[in-house]
């Protein structure tokens, strides 16, 4: 038995996965909340909360299962946890939605032209990419005691097992890895200001992190021979992993509380073009690239929900949706990644703002702004994936949405309306589906390249297919 730990931003789960017969089959045995938590401080995630949850969940799989013999862990990209050189954290880490990096973006841009910048990482401009953050850190006193930064994926793993290491995936997306020799950029590092030894080595997925503490051991009931194997520690790397795609030529959106958007590419393409375009080169498990665009994602729901909550009106998630099934198509639009939406707050009134800014009638009803938000979720995809095919020159004749989202039937049907492409929907737990079988793998009971685990992904999952209804539009 394998435990695949998987946290998103919006939620985490414990998973028992196991292979039989050439099929992986998964039980969620633990789903905990999770959520950027505002304090006096800033924004920041309660990873020691998070831990326990993990704890919890591991103790529970293993009541279930008490045959587990790895674990693997992913989260969300680019956040880290500070270590002392005690290897004690020394403050909750913050949230990417916090909005401290401002001065730190204009002061890394004066070291280095983002244009150059680009060449060297592939990087999508986000405000909140590592880099930023880390410079953003070091105008506070707490930079004094910083002796390791660490990755969230590895900082969980750090506490299951005392051995720090980090992946090529999810160091990639720090903008402090260089996209073409997969390792730390001493010219990033110099222009961050950090040395080497602040951050850990970066291995390859498949390889022993290391075994669990015997604390550990005694607070979960698992065996003190358990490993935790380095999967693709990137949520998005583990979830492109498992895209259930039998052939070449699919594209993929990630959906969930954001949208990565994209398709796989064997070396990054690091053009002007694509800078322009703000594409980026995400390291994929087994060395490719995920050649995507981050396009804001249901984030914009999850807020308006969280929000009308807040102010005494409670929302079903499921009938909201029908109600804006119900909608007439061509209602307004707006950019969902734009930088207005990703701090929390009032995400009705910001999206109402954006629809007047742009002559559109703002949308007033709950169903309204649902559907708003998800037709421009579907036009975004459509708009990136066409563009992916135009800087890549690869073709595509379908895409697959996995994660959280692939639930959502309107979206997804939006989405083949928008792409002219038939949409494949699930698996809802790619991530974890991902993280399992590259541990399955490295345990030696599967075998093969990325297609052949996409393969048994596609074996073992119930997909669902929309057809493109309406004409593609014009893009
Ligand atoms: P993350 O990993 O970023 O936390 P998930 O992949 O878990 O995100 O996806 C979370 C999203 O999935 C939610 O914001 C919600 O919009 C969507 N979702 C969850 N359950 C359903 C459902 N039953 N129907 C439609 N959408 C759903
Ligand atoms: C999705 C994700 C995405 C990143 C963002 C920070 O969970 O990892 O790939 O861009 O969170």
């Amino acid at each position: 038995m394998f435990a695949a730990v998987d946290i998103g931003a919006s939620g985490g789960r414990v998973i028992a996965g196991q292979i039989l017969d050439g099929m992986v089959t998964t039980e969620v045995v633990h789903r905990f909340d999770n959520g950027p938590v505002e304090s006096p401080a800033g924004l920041r995630w309660d990873l020691t909360r998070l831990y326990d949850q993990v704890i919890i969940g591991l103790a529970e799989l293993t009541r279930r299962y008490p045959d587990v013999i790895r674990i693997g862990i992913d989260t969300w990209a680019v956040d880290y946890g500070l270590l002392d050189s005690d290897g004690h954290l020394v403050e909750e880490p913050h949230s990417y939605r916090d909005s401290r990096t401002t001065d730190a973006v204009a002061a890394v841009h004066d070291r280095i032209d983002p244009a150059e910048l680009y060449t060297i990482t592939g990087l999508q401009f986000l405000p909140f990419n590592t880099i930023y953050q880390v410079v953003a850190e070091q105008t506070c006193p707490v930079w004094e005691r910083v002796a390791k930064i660490v990755l969230l994926p590895d900082l969980l793993a750090y506490w299951l097992t005392g051995d720090l290491a980090t992946d090529v995936t999810n160091a990639s997306t720090t903008a402090l890895m260089d996209a073409t020799t997969r390792d730390w950029s001493d010219r990033l590092l110099e222009i961050a200001g950090l040395g080497r030894d602040l951050l850990p080595p970066i291995e390859p997925a498949g390889s022993v992190r290391g075994r669990i503490t015997e604390a550990v051991a005694e607070r979960t009931g698992l065996g003190t021979d358990v490993v935790v194997t380095t999967v693709g520690s990137h949520d998005t790397a583990s979830a492109v992993a498992a895209v259930p795609a039998t052939e070449k030529g699919f594209g993929y959106v990630s959906s969930g509380t954001w949208s990565l958007v994209g398709i796989e590419t064997a070396d990054p393409i690091l053009t002007e073009a694509s800078r322009a375009a703000n594409f980026t080169n995400e390291g994929g498990v087994d060395g490719r690239i995920r050649y995507l665009r981050n396009e804001g994602g249901l984030w914009l729901l999850q807020e308006s929900l969280r929000h009308w909550a807040k102010t005494g009106h409670d929302h079903d998630l499921g009938e909201l949706l029908e109600q804006a099934a119900a909608l007439p198509a061509g209602g307004p639009t707006i950019d969902v990644g734009a930088e207005e939406f990703i701090a929390p707050g009032d995400m009705p009134s910001r999206i109402g703002d954006a629809c007047r800014r742009s002559g559109q009638a703002a949308p007033e009803s709950p169903a309204a702004i649902t559907r708003c938000v998800l037709d421009s979720l579907a036009a975004a995809y459509a708009r990136t994936l066409h563009e992916a095919t135009e800087l890549s020159g690869q073709e595509v004749d379908r895409l697959h949405i996995v994660g959280g989202g692939s639930q959502n039937e309107l979206l997804c049907q939006l989405t083949a309306d928008a792409t002219g492409l038939p949409v494949i929907a699930g698996p809802i737990e790619a991530t974890a589906l991902g993280n399992l079988l590259v541990q399955a793998r490295s345990h030696g009971m599967v075998s093969g390249s990325l297609e052949d685990l996409r393969r048994i992904v596609a074996a073992s999952s119930s997909l669902t297919r929309y057809e493109p209804v309406d004409r593609p539009r014009d893009l």
